[in-house]
């Protein structure tokens, strides 16, 4: 068994924006000048919905903690994956979501050429030293159209990209903090994962990486 790494020589331009895929584009530090506002408006989220560790229908607990915000949350456990209105942990409706949050993420939808992006979820990832995110397709959503914007804060993360089917070839890529990634059209269903997350102490974010995912589900 061997994995075949890609290290594209990647297209790059004056603004930092590199095309990973026909719809996939990484947007270097696109997130930085908000990163504090985000850090801190993610810690109100927790303080109502606090970050666990969900468990997969298949019966493994994740390493990655999660919490949502938005009108829809993503959630597991061992009945299956699915977007729910209410936080299972509180009973509550998940918090709303932040206005700079639905800002970022539709300028970062913008620059990568998808218009008109309204996101109905944002799923928060909290990736301790160790945490990983194994291969997987976003598929849960009804409205494969619209894109996801990923928004990657503290720790960095090496991204693994593959493509249409499990055991296509993956390319890796390193996020760092405040940057930005869409995937849409033709990348909206490639296989994706984080591999597991080195340990470090980032000034805003301490021990951990931070990733927040903007989807729209309906
Ligand atoms: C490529 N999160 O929450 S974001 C996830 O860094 C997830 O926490 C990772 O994968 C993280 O589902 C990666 C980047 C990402 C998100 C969705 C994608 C890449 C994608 C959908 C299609 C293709
Ligand atoms: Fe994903």
């Amino acid at each position: 068994m061997f994995t075949l790494d890609l290290f594209a020589e990647l297209p790059r331009s004056a603004d930092e924006r590199r095309q990973l895929g026909p719809g996939a584009w990484l947007l270097e530090g696109f997130a930085l000048a908000q990163a504090v506002a985000i850090v801190e408006a993610v810690r109100s989220v927790e303080a109502r919905s606090p970050l666990r560790h969900l468990v997969t229908p298949g019966g493994y607990t994740m390493s990655v903690a999660m919490t949502n915000c938005g009108r829809l949350g993503w959630t597991s456990d061992l009945r299956g994956y699915r977007y729910a209105t209410h936080d299972p942990l509180t009973g509550q409706p998940w918090p709303s979501m932040p206005e700079a949050f639905v800002e970022l993420a539709q300028a970062a939808a913008v620059a990568a050429g998808f218009a008109a992006f309204e996101p109905d979820a944002c799923l928060i990832n909290a990736y301790e030293p160790g945490a990983r995110l194994s291969l997987h397709q976003d598929k849960d959503e009804q409205d494969l159209a619209a894109p996801i914007v990923s928004v990657s804060l503290g720790l960095p993360a090496v991204f693994m990209f593959g493509g249409a089917e499990r055991n296509s070839p993956i390319a890796r890529y390193p996020l760092q903090h405040g940057d930005v990634v869409v995937w849409g059209g033709e990348d909206r269903l490639r296989y994706h994962g984080v591999a597991p997350v080195k340990a470090g102490e980032h000034p805003l974010t301490g021990s951990r990486r931070l990733n927040l995912t903007f989807r729209k589900v309906l």
